[in-house]
């Protein structure tokens, strides 16, 4: 067993072993072209036959990668796109990066994480070592995963190696690419610490070992509750400064000179994207069956739940303040992804806004650069608007909930009748056609 381990650590050194992705989406396809840009044979592994089909096509469906950069990683020769789960046989190394959604709010599910798993073990390579990046709650890597990898009698540790490490993709940041994010890294033993420490220095700068995987599962769960916490308790500081007639958005600006102690949130029209709002609900799941109910994760939910209707009602009053009952107006939503420049509509505000505005059959048309058509359960059928004079002169109120770069915002401040600003775009205008979160 040691002369194995010596073995694999050898290899992975000298880049001479394959890799496999289970679940090419926002942190799988980057990690995948990461390694093979490195010269390591990777298997990309997709059960959605549409997303394997635009990888056959060298096209890509990730914000993040471009087409010409995926043919140019494609030509080297080492990335091998598919479904067939046999290719395990022969991978060294098995990542997964598969879904953690909520069955319901405060509710996990890892289905995705036990069918994958479920899969290797059927096609796991003898030494194997599988890493789960998929955030979820601690004990899920030790509880679950390791469970199933034991079936057909397998021993950790010498039949298989097993970790987690904490995906940190941040979509649409060109500062830190995949490579520049440091990586938490937590074995079930030393063994597979050390061996996943080894495989990501391959592609990433700084590598964090930690001792366990429930420490490594709960650094991710740490680090976005903080951030929901925060956008939280920001997005319910704005409502008291607009009761008290002071602009949040110049307090904010003043506080963020404080070169310590302080961290710099801005107020909003709610919590979207696939990680905010639900890591933070895994770990109340978690805490709560040992016995522990965190008040400030359900407070920071409940606020950024209650800012759509916030939002509406601030429209509300503004219409009412020029003689106009809301229900007789027409509203333009700009910005329909949960946040700038990112095409992404999971867990929008913007969406819940639009609800809002449609259950109390309230007009509503939309504009979104990134999104040219919209269709959302039986109350969104919508087509984006044209962004012209003609246009803006029809509604009596734009409301700005995604602050998209490269939209004619001077435009929108000359022809449209009121704006509701949640994104601070007019930041230091005064106007007396715009209010601001
Ligand atoms: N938001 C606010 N106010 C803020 C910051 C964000 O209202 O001050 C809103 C955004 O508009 C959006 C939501 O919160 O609707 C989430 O925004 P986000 O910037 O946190 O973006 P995400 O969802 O892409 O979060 C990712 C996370 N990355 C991973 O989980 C690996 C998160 O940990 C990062 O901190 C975050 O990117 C980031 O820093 O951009």
């Amino acid at each position: 067993m040691a002369s194995q381990f010596a073995d694999f650590k050898k290899r992975i050194e000298k880049k001479k072993f394959t890799i496999a992705v289970v679940g090419l989406g926002y942190v799988g396809l980057p990690l995948a072209i990461e390694f093979a840009r490195k010269g390591i044979e990777v298997r990309g592994i997709d059960v959605d036959a549409h997303r394997i089909n635009r990888l056959k096509k060298k096209e890509s469906y990730i914000t993040d990668i471009s087409d010409k950069e995926l043919r140019e990683v494609l030509a080297l020769g080492n990335l091998h796109c598919g479904s067939d789960f046999s290719v395990l046989k022969t991978s060294d190394v098995t990542i997964i990066c598969v879904p953690t959604p909520l069955k319901r709010k405060y509710h996990p599910n890892i289905s995705y994480i036990r069918q994958a798993v479920k899969a290797i073990s059927r096609n796991l390579k003898k030494g194997g070592l599988v890493i789960l990046e998929s955030t979820t709650y601690p004990g899920t890597t030790e509880d679950v995963i390791l469970p199933l990898l034991r079936e057909h009698g397998r021993k950790h540790n010498q039949d298989f190696y097993l970790a987690f490490s904490p995906e940190r993709i941040d979509p649409g940041n060109k500062h830190y690419p995949v490579n520049k994010i440091p990586k938490v890294v937590g074995g079930l033993t030393k063994e597979a610490t050390d061996l996943t420490v080894l495989v990501y220095k391959n592609i990433i700068d700084t590598v964090v070992p930690v001792s366990s995987t429930r420490v490594a599962e709960f650094v991710k769960l740490l680090e976005n509750t903080f951030r929901l916490i925060n956008i939280g308790m920001v997005d319910e500081i704005a409502q008291m400064a607009h009761k008290m007639g002071v602009d949040i958005w110049e307090v904010i600006r003043a506080a963020s000179t404080k070169p310590f102690g302080f961290m710099t949130f801005y107020p909003g029209p709610g919590v979207g994207g696939h990680c905010i709002p639900k890591d933070p609900l895994y770990l109340y799941w978690k805490a709560r069956h040992h016995g522990f109910k965190s008040r400030f994760i359900k407070l920071a939910s409940d606020v950024i739940n209650f800012m759509p209707g916030y939002v509406v009602s601030r429209m509300e009053e503004m219409l009412k303040k020029e003689g106009k009952k809301i229900e007789k107006c027409h509203i333009l939503v700009m910005g329909v992804t949960y946040k700038k420049d990112v095409l992404d509509l999971r867990k929008s505000p913007s969406l819940d806004v639009l609800e809002i505005l449609e259950k109390r059959k309230i007009a509503v048309s939309y504009y979104d650069p990134l999104v040219p058509y919209l269709k959302m359960n039986h109350l969104i059928n919508l087509q984006a608007v044209k962004l012209d004079k003609k246009t803006l002169e029809k509604f009596d109120c734009v409301c700005i909930l995604a602050d998209h770069t490269g939209v004619d915002y001077k435009l929108i401040l000359k022809h449209a009748h009121l704006i509701f600003d949640t994104r601070n775009v007019y930041k230091g205008i005064t106007n007396k056609k715009i209010e601001k979160l």
